[in-house]
């Protein structure tokens, strides 16, 4: 009786812990696959910013086009999560040849301030925002025509 009960006991133990690491492994990896992030417009519009959560343009994505502002990046939201918003997550981007985007490391256009204008022949291209030592820290931006970057 007492064998059948250890028994019994090793086996709920053995389905809990079973249980409690398949929904810390289902936690784990991030969920960017191919079927749940849209895929990048392409070629990029020329009156329209590109911005990625990841560096190398990876991750999820949203696009801007020319005038567009937005105040406060945490009313804006990944696909597939709506818990996840852009605040702080901005990693690289790709701004249209006719565009000029400048950004802040705080809401309401506030704190530090970074802009990139493309050329005017062609996309301007910047696969990390870690040298710049803007990676993971946009909070405002606005999008202007490459010759009329936003001041503040
Ligand atoms: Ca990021």
């Amino acid at each position: 009786m007492l064998y059948k009960h250890s028994w019994s006991f090793l086996l709920s133990f053995g389905l809990i812990l079973t249980a409690a690491l398949l929904v810390t492994g289902a936690a784990g990896p991030k969920t960017n696959t191919a079927g749940e992030i849209p895929p990048v417009p392409d070629p990029i519009p020329d009156n329209a910013v590109i911005f990625f959560e990841d560096i190398n343009y990876g991750g999820h994505w949203f696009m801007y086009y020319n005038d567009r502002d937005n105040n406060d990046l945490r009313a804006i939201y990944v696909e597939t999560d709506p818990k996840v918003n852009w605040n702080d997550r901005i990693s690289s981007l790709k701004v249209g040849k006719n565009v000029c985007v400048t950004f802040w490391q705080d809401i309401k256009y506030v704190g530090n301030k970074g802009s990139y204008a493309a050329t005017g022949t062609s996309l301007m291209s910047v696969s990390s925002l870690v040298g710049p030592g803007w990676n993971d820290k946009i909070s405002s931006l606005k999008i202007r025509l490459r010759d009329n970057c936003a001041k503040s």
